[in-house]
C-alpha cells in the first residue's frame, strides 16, 4: 500500500480523532476533478432530472456520477483508510460540500454519527478531499482535537437557510474558538477524522469557490442499529457480514437505474437520518 499511513499518523489519529494534510491527488488531478465536477454542473441535461441537480452533487453522488465513484475509490485514498478501518472498505456516503465564493453557506458544529444510526462506533472513518483551497479565508473545516472521545452528544435542528447540513443539526455545546483546529488544504490534499469528533465550518469569504468532497468509508463490522435497508459499494477487500446490499459503480451520468437505485437508497436513509426532525419554530 503505497499511501499506507505510518505507524505515529495512525496514533495521531485515534489520539486527536482526525489527520491532516495527507495526499491523495496531485494538484492537476484534483483540478481534472474539478474541471469534470463543474462541466456537470453547467451542462443543461442535467438541469431537468427528477431532482434538483444540487441534490445528486449534495450527497450519494458516487451513485449517480461515475467521476464520483471513480474519486472515493483512488487507491491512495484506500490506503489511508485501510490503515484505520481495516482492509475491507465500503462506501456508505460521499457528499460534495461546495461553498460559493463570498458566499454565507457554512455547516455548524456536529458529530456525523449523530444520525447516521451506526451507534458509536469506531468502524467507520471520513475522508475529506480539497478540489479547491480550503483555508480559513474560504471557511475550511474545523475539527476540535479528541473531541471523539465523547459519546453522541444532544443536538438541536436549526434547519437555517445558509447552513449546508440536512437538518442544520448543531451539536448543543458551546464550542470555543480556540479550540477550532483549521483543516486547511491545498487542492488534492486531504483529512481523514472520526464520526464523533465535533466539527463545522465558517462561511467562504474567498472569491473562489470551496470544495470538498467527504466520503464515508466504514467497514463490515458497522452494524446499523435501525431495521432500514443499507446500501454500500465495496471499494476493497470483501464484505461476509451480509448486512449491506452492494452497488456497482455507476458507468454513465444520471442513468435510469442509477436514478431508480439513488432514491431508493435516499428513501431508505432518510428513515434514520431524518428521523425525530424538531420544529426549530
Ligand atoms: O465541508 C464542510 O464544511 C463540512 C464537512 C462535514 O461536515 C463533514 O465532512 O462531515
Amino acid at each position: 500500500m503505497a499511501n499506507a499511513l505510518k505507524k505515529e499518523q495512525v496514533t495521531a489519529y485515534w489520539n486527536d480523532g482526525y489527520l491532516f494534510p495527507l495526499p491523495a491527488l496531485s494538484a492537476e488531478q484534483a483540478f481534472d476533478y474539478r474541471q469534470q465536477l463543474e462541466s456537470i454542473e453547467s451542462n443543461p441535461a442535467y438541469h431537468s432530472l427528477q431532482r434538483p441537480l444540487g441534490d445528486y452533487i449534495r450527497t450519494h453522488t458516487d451513485v449517480v456520477v461515475p467521476m464520483a465513484a471513480e474519486l472515493a475509490t483512488t487507491p491512495a485514498v484506500l490506503d489511508a483508510v485501510e490503515s484505520i478501518i481495516g482492509p475491507d472498505v465500503m462506501i456508505w456516503g460521499a457528499d460534495f460540500f461546495i461553498k460559493e465564493a463570498n458566499s454565507r453557506a457554512h455547516v455548524t458544529m456536529h458529530q456525523d454519527l449523530t444520525y447516521w444510526g451506526f451507534g458509536e462506533t469506531s468502524n467507520q472513518v471520513t475522508a475529506w478531499i480539497a478540489l479547491s483551497p480550503s483555508t480559513v479565508e474560504s471557511g475550511c473545516v474545523d475539527l476540535v482535537k479528541g473531541s471523539h472521545r465523547n459519546p453522541i452528544l444532544p443536538h438541536t435542528d436549526t434547519q437555517a437557510e445558509d447552513n449546508i447540513l440536512s437538518r442544520g443539526q448543531e451539536v448543543a455545546v458551546d464550542v470555543r474558538e480556540e479550540d477550532r483546529t483549521h483543516v486547511e488544504l491545498a487542492p488534492g490534499q486531504m483529512s481523514l477524522h472520526h464520526g464523533l469528533a465535533i466539527h463545522g465550518s465558517n462561511p467562504n469569504t474567498s472569491n473562489d469557490r470551496r470544495i470538498g468532497y467527504a466520503i464515508r468509508y466504514i467497514n463490515p463490522e458497522a452494524q446499523q442499529q435501525t431495521p432500514h435497508r443499507e446500501y454500500a459499494l465495496l471499494a476493497r477487500g470483501a464484505d461476509r457480514s451480509g448486512a449491506f446490499i452492494h452497488y456497482a459503480p455507476p458507468t454513465s451520468p444520471f442513468s435510469k437505474n442509477s436514478i431508480a437505485l439513488y432514491e431508493e437508497i435516499k428513501e431508505q436513509q432518510s428513515k434514520v437520518l431524518m428521523a425525530g426532525l424538531q420544529d426549530p419554530s
